[in-house]
């Protein structure tokens, strides 16, 4: 298993599968989460709805993760994460771990040689560019995945300069 990070825009990568940091209604958002509705076209959305009328009629649950087509994209599927919203008060690394866990889990289920994510949670969910990188590095390393490419790609410089510094 390689893990390489690199920086730009997610929606850009030939990949099997992009992971979307999403949020529980499936319905698409601002961040990467809007970048991939908007490059990936409405067949994305349709199987979304599709999959909260059907599995997920109160929402997909934070640390959990699911496929859908991957529309205009180069790639198979997206797979949609929900991190957890930075608490001060409240450890939640654990959920964060399980998005690249479940993440991972479901890949290896499609297939999947190849993954591409962000750094979930990073961004309008408030975590630090540091706990981001550190739970994303240490969780793909001991995740004991199948999946044998695997990508950080990260928009932001100080993102990426976090990641950089995990990977040593
Ligand atoms: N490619 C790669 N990374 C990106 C891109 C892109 N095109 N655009 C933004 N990022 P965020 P969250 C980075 O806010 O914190 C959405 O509205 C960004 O710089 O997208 O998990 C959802 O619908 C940051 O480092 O996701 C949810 O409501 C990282 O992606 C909520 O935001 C994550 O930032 C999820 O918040």
């Amino acid at each position: 298993m390689a893990i390489t990070i690199l920086k730009g825009d997610i929606t850009g990568q030939r990949v099997d599968a992009i992971v979307n940091a999403a949020n529980s209604s499936l319905m698409g958002g601002g961040g990467v989460d809007g970048a991939i509705h908007r490059a990936g076209g409405p067949a994305i959305l349709d199987e979304c709805r599709a999959l909260r009328a059907s599995k997920y009629g109160r929402g997909l649950p934070t640390g959990q993760a699911v496929a859908t087509t991957a529309g205009r994209l180069d790639a198979r599927w997206v797979i949609h994460t929900v991190g957890p919203v930075y608490s001060a008060d409240e450890d939640r690394s654990a959920l964060l771990a399980s998005c690249y866990r479940e993440s991972l889990r479901v890949a290896g289920e499609l297939g999947a040689a190849s993954v591409a994510f962000p750094a979930v949670s990073a961004g309008v969910y408030g975590w630090s560019a540091e706990s981001a990188a550190q739970i994303a590095v240490d969780t793909v390393r001991a995740s004991g995945t199948e999946v044998d490419d695997i990508r950080f790609v990260l928009f932001n410089d100080e993102v990426y300069a976090a990641f950089e510094r995990e990977m040593g």
